[in-house]
């Protein structure tokens, strides 16, 4: 038996082995019913802090995929407020605290999955993972992340599985690229994404606006290239996000947004500047900011596939977490 157990699930390196994993990612993806005893009169919590689309469907269909119960809560839609902070006189509009909250929760099912996006407000805050943290310490359960302040892991997951699906040299040139937004977005795609590729067998390349430096936590020492044109040459995937900045240089800018620029949404002409490249992106993608929907629409956009494919990687996760139960 060669099986990595899992207990919780934010970074690259609870996997365990990743030829390993992408081998029991094509087992999962060819027999995605086949693995059902694990999962039966077990109950996964997924609790929302924020919205989603995609996380929710897919994974949701991923534990149903291995015969398990779901329970769905949306926090901001039903249930009590809550309060995060310890030591606090609760007399605004938060009913309940979170110490309460987590081992009530935990009582009714055998592994929970968070999203808890970033605050933008207070950088330690966020990556001192405040929140989720505190899920992994009074819940006495597997944890796993759907987005926290810092990590999507089942997103990265996602779009290496996908990369491998596509890619047509043996270690192809992936870039990730900022793009720009209108609104501040937390840096938990790119975080992961940088994690996973510098573990995964790639060229890997990061390209942004000065001052929008990831954590080294995650990027590691990754050269930045900040000539978006020079990043994008050869390149045989581009992965589009916005993200506010981190504060790595400049703790006060954190969760700012430092750059509008729409020299950097990308469009045909970036993409001619590749070795006919696949356009990537996490979604959900504000169209005309990030990326031109000609990019979007063309035969080159792998967003659909790509999304298809976190009902995978949620249930390689889940099928491993249900292993160690
Ligand atoms: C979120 C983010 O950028 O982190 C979720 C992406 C999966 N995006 C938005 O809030 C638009
Ligand atoms: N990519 C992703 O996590 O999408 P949702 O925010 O819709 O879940």
């Amino acid at each position: 038996l060669n099986i990595h157990l899992m207990n919780t699930f934010f970074n690259v390196s609870d996997l365990g082995n990743l030829t390993q994993a992408l081998a029991e990612v094509r087992e999962v993806k060819n027999n995605r019913f086949g693995f059902q005893p694990l999962g039966k009169n077990k109950t996964l919590l997924m609790i929302f802090f924020n919205n989603s689309l995609r996380t929710r469907l897919s994974t949701q269909k991923a534990a149903m995929n291995l015969g398990m119960n779901v329970i769905v809560l949306d926090v901001n839609a039903g249930a009590w407020k809550l309060e995060t902070e310890r030591g606090v006189i609760m007399d605004g509009d938060k009913s309940e605290h979170l110490l309460e909250a987590i081992p009530v929760m935990a009582s009714y099912c055998d592994l929970i999955g968070i999203r808890s996006f970033a605050g933008l407000v207070e950088r330690e805050f966020d990556y001192a993972e405040t929140i989720v943290n505190q899920f992994v310490a009074y819940s006495g359960r597997p944890i796993f992340a759907m987005e926290t302040a810092t990590v999507h892991p089942l997103q990265a997951f996602a779009d290496l599985i996908t990369i491998e699906e596509h890619k047509k040299s043996e270690r192809p040139k992936v870039v990730l690229t900022w793009a720009p937004h209108c609104r501040a977005l937390p840096q938990a795609v790119p975080n992961s994404f940088a994690e996973w590729m510098n573990a995964a067998d790639v060229d890997f390349v990061i390209t942004h606006p000065k001052g929008y430096e990831l954590d080294p936590k995650f990027a590691g020492n990754i050269k930045v290239e900040y000539d978006q044109r020079k990043a994008f040459e050869g390149a045989d995937f581009i992965y589009a996000k916005n993200w506010s900045c981190p504060g790595v240089t400049r703790p006060s800018d954190y969760g700012k947004i430092l750059c509008n620029d729409p020299a950097w949404t990308v469009d045909q002409e970036h993409m001619s500047w590749t070795n006919n490249a696949y356009f990537m992106h996490c979604l959900p993608v504000r169209r005309g900011l990030i990326v031109t929907d000609d990019v979007i629409e063309s035969p080159q956009s792998l967003v659909i596939p790509e999304a298809a494919n976190r009902e995978i990687s949620a249930e390689v996760v889940i099928k491993r977490i249900l292993e160690g139960l």
